[in-house]
């Protein structure tokens, strides 16, 4: 027989052991990017410090990328509770709500958008028509461009066969590209194959799957600018303590503040892409105005046709303009 004290303790143990257990809950995640790219590699110091500092409250287990479930599935997945969470961009969930593709088109970063009521209204949005959480951008200052491996010399791609993600479909389009989506993870074989003459990605990262071996040429100027976000399961995050969203959202914010790392990875992408032969192909300073404001001017005339209800507002508040 234990002695009655002992007791009292070994039962204290107990209850203490499976309280703190009770507490912790593990955010199973999932990208839907590739595996070993550079957004992944970004965030793996900042998921091992978030496992480290939330012991007992919060953790994070990275279940994979595409192969665990592919791209455009990834937001039916964290919609559904398939998956609690994700590090992804709007362009791979406009199945769920064409809103999803409209943060590539701010204008001004994602701290002035938590002070502006953009981050309000995204939330508002993503929790009706996505049952998510938009927790915070972990890419900004990476904006988009075309590469090519036949040569332009106008804003004019008429002939021209390119690989897109929704980003970039009404600007390709409206310069006479004929389109075709596909995921990161098929690019290297469409370019391989010449199924494709080209093809639309940031500044950064065309190295992770070797497309640079099938690259001759990049336009400039670059376009919008690259999203990359976390989303959370709307019911999970209302399971959630306040503890647990504080510490999470004191995460997300950490994680953004490095946000500024990406303006020197942009720079020193585009040195190793020259390194690697690729050609720049520079629109005059007429034709960049031109191109850019068209950028933006089929980008958001897409948004306004497909969401006249909150397409306005959340150009408003991401732009800045009232
Ligand atoms: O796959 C893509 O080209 C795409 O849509 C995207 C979006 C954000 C960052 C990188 C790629």
């Amino acid at each position: 027989m234990m002695k009655p004290m002992m007791a009292v303790i070994v039962a204290a143990l107990l209850l203490g052991g499976a309280a703190a257990r009770a507490q912790e809950t593990t955010l199973r995640m999932v990208t839907g990017f590739p595996e070993n790219g550079i957004y992944m590699k970004h965030l793996e110091p900042w998921l091992q410090r978030f496992n480290s500092e939330g012991k007992g409250l919060l953790q994070i287990n990275f279940i994979g990328g595409p192969k665990a479930i592919p791209t455009f599935e990834v937001g039916n997945a964290v919609k559904s509770g398939v998956a609690d969470m994700a590090m992804t961009t709007g362009a791979f969930y406009t199945n769920l709500m064409p809103e999803a593709d409209a943060l590539k088109l701010a204008q001004i970063p994602i701290a002035e958008q938590r002070r502006n009521g953009a981050f309000e209204y995204i939330n508002k949005i993503w929790n009706q028509k996505a049952n998510m959480y938009y927790l915070g951008r972990l890419v900004e200052f990476q904006p988009f461009h075309i590469y090519l491996n036949k040569p332009i010399d106008k804003p004019d791609l008429t002939g021209l066969k390119l690989r897109i993600t929704p980003v970039y479909r009404d600007l390709f389009q409206a310069l006479g590209a004929t389109v075709v989506t596909t995921a990161p993870g098929e690019v290297y074989t469409a370019l391989e194959r010449g199924v494709v003459d080209g093809y639309g990605w940031p500044i950064g990262g065309i190295f992770d799957l070797n497309w640079q071996q099938h690259t001759k040429y990049r336009v400039d100027p670059g376009f919008y600018d690259a999203e990359v976000s976390m989303v959370l399961n709307l019911d999970l995050w209302k399971r959630l303590s306040d503890k647990q969203r504080e510490f999470l959202q004191r995460q997300m914010l950490a994680l953004e503040t490095r946000n500024v790392e990406w303006k020197k990875f942009a720079a020193d992408e585009a040195e190793r892409q020259a390194q690697a032969g690729i050609q720049t192909i520079r629109f005059d300073d007429q034709q960049a105005k031109k191109y850019l404001a068209l950028a933006y001017e089929v980008g958001w005339a897409a948004q306004l046709k497909a969401s006249p209800e909150f397409a306005p507002q959340l150009r408003a508040l991401l732009t800045g303009r009232q």
